[in-house]
């Protein structure tokens, strides 16, 4: 008792435990910084950060991606990234620890982390080979190092106890502590010359990383888009309202909502991208380029893409200008035809560049709707968040069976055969995209005067197009409101009601009908498997 009080006031029994675990983080940070530098070399996704990290993505339950979109939104991949970094940090702080009395044992944990790395980076299914091995592989055994010599020093010939070594200090797995060791200012030169040259590779790494895919970025730029042949009709003037607090009618792409599994998006130099497309009753099989799109007819249309992640009330839907191939002539072209027309394949499998793949209904993409192979967004060339060079938009479906990004191969199949990404995740094989109504303004929480309140929102149903929007006032009577202009029926239209507001505290609701005359349901659904359900309510006190 009495020996271990004076231990613990002597500094040493605590200096070479944490000398050790910040020995370890050092050893990390060196072998993450490496790893950043060679992944610049090798390509971004390949980084082990990056590669576990879609990994674990990939890996995902439904229950749990759902959570993290719920909590996080569109920063769930950030909150990963350094959920990843911390749990490294505690590994390598452990291994710093466990290297004082177990040198190999401890240089040997950081070559492990190397392999899963390494394992992770060439499985993702847009690795291009055993060089994705390469950044966590080259990292692992620079950290390795740096543990390993950093470490060996501080394995002191006085007697430490405890976790720092057996009771004379003598090493227990064998290697000899019979090099030098370091007095205070031989580790300090050391640990921050490592420190220094670690921050110098990271640096240098994420610079040649953001500004990797130049190529890509060139071709984007030199991008032309000719004028379509079929130009959408302007946006009828009353289709925006001028109320505050109403989304824009057009959403701009900075504004565009992104969701997609991609840690590190793709950028694709346009100057060699293909698609090819090929398959069940595909009878001439094809392979185009960017150019060979841009030569053919474009079509330009507005369509509002909404994301099957989207609560009730949520921000995952936004609307656009696109232009792009119509993907029925160009799959007529290669002989496909629907299944109601005798047509083998009834699902059209869409891959793209970081393996992603969607599958949607043969039937609905050749039924007449203005199913796009996309180029263009709002007037410009798609930005890379959003599928440059080339993505699928098809009205009325959710994004993950129809809005492929970063296109280069369509497949056809049949259900049976194949299930992609997300279905083999447990969502729903077909998903068509279902009736929402969305309370813009006032938002929740809100304090109106009393007098006239504006209630204003959104209303979409794409492909059917949006008939009849109600507000409701606490219990109230259903309350029809105006209607703005539509636009299309593929896309969200636009709804308000000058609200006569008395005081006290009030829930209003809002609800939908679609064309086809289908009021939106008001019983509660969780987006998975097939897209959220319900009515939107906001709670706002009238002062
Ligand atoms: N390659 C790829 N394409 C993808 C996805 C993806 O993860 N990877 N996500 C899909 C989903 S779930 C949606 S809702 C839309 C979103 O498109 P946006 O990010 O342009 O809004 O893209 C779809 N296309
Ligand atoms: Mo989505």
């Amino acid at each position: 008792m009495t020996d271990d009080k004076k231990e613990w006031r002597n500094p040493r029994s605590w200096t070479r435990p944490a000398l050790g675990a910040f020995s370890g983080v050092l050893a990390g940070f060196a072998a993450l910084a490496v790893a950043e530098l060679v992944s610049a070399w090798v390509r971004p996704q390949a980084g082990p950060v990056v590669a576990v990290g879609g990994a674990a993505i990939d890996r995902t339950p439904a229950a749990m991606k759902d959570w993290a979109i719920r909590n996080f939104g569109t920063n769930d991949k950030l909150v990963l990234q350094l959920g990843i970094l911390a749990v490294l940090a505690l590994f390598a702080l452990s291994l710093g620890i466990v290297a004082l009395r177990y040198r190999r044992t401890g240089a040997a944990g950081v070559l492990i982390f190397g392999v899963v790395g390494a394992a992770a980076a060439i499985s993702r299914p847009d690795s291009t080979g055993l060089t994705d091995a390469l950044p966590s592989v080259v990292g692992a055994v620079v950290g390795a190092a740096t543990l390993f010599f950093l470490v060996g020093p501080l394995r002191g010939r006085e007697p430490v106890r405890g976790l720092t070594g057996g009771p004379d200090g003598s090493p227990v797995d064998g290697d000899s502590p019979s090099g030098p060791v370091w007095d205070r200012r031989g580790f300090v030169i050391a640990a921050s010359a490592a420190a220094v040259a670690s921050a110098g590779a990271g640096v240098l790494g994420r610079a040649l990383n953001g500004s990797s895919g130049r190529d890509a970025v060139a071709s984007r730029q030199d991008v032309v888009l000719p004028v379509p042949s079929s130009r959408a009709p302007d946006v009828p003037k009353g289709a925006q309202l001028r109320i505050p607090g109403v989304s824009a009618f057009t959403t701009p792409n900075k504004d565009f909502y992104r969701v997609d599994t991609a840690l590190v998006v793709p950028k694709v130099d346009a100057t060699d991208w293909r698609l090819r497309i090929h398959g069940r009753g595909v009878t001439r099989p094809l392979t185009l380029s960017f150019d060979d799109l841009l030569r053919r007819d474009l079509i330009e249309r507005d369509i509002t893409l909404t994301c099957v992640s989207n609560e009730v009330g949520g921000p995952y839907v936004g609307n656009a200008r696109w232009i792009g191939v119509r993907l029925a002539d160009v799959l007529a072209e290669c002989g496909v035809r629907p299944p109601s027309r005798g047509g083998p394949a009834d699902q059209l499998v869409a891959r793209s560049v970081d393996g992603m793949t969607i599958g949607s209904p043969v039937e609905d993409v050749m039924d007449g709707r203005d199913a796009l192979l996309a180029v263009g967004m709002n007037g410009q060339p798609l930005p890379f968040d959003h599928g440059f060079p080339v993505r699928m938009v098809v009205p009325g479906l959710y994004g993950y069976v129809s809005a492929c990004k970063w296109i280069k191969d369509i497949e056809l199949t049949t259900f049976d055969a194949y299930d992609p990404y997300w279905v083999k995740r447990d969502w729903a094989r077909e998903a068509p995209i279902k009736t929402q109504s969305r309370i813009d303004t006032p938002k929740p929480f809100a304090r109106p005067g009393t007098g006239t309140v504006m209630v204003a929102g959104v209303a979409w149903a794409q492909h059917r197009g949006i008939d009849k929007v109600e507000i409701r006032v606490d219990d109230g009577p259903w309350l029809e409101a105006r209607l703005a202009a539509e636009d299309s029926r593929d896309t969200w239209r636009q709804w308000s009601y000058p609200w006569q507001s008395t005081k006290g505290g009030h829930t209003l609701t809002v609800r939908a009908t679609d064309r086809t005359g289908a009021v939106q349901t008001e019983k509660r659904a969780r987006t998975i498997p097939d897209g959220a359900s319900g009515w939107h309510s906001v709670v706002v006190t009238v002062d």
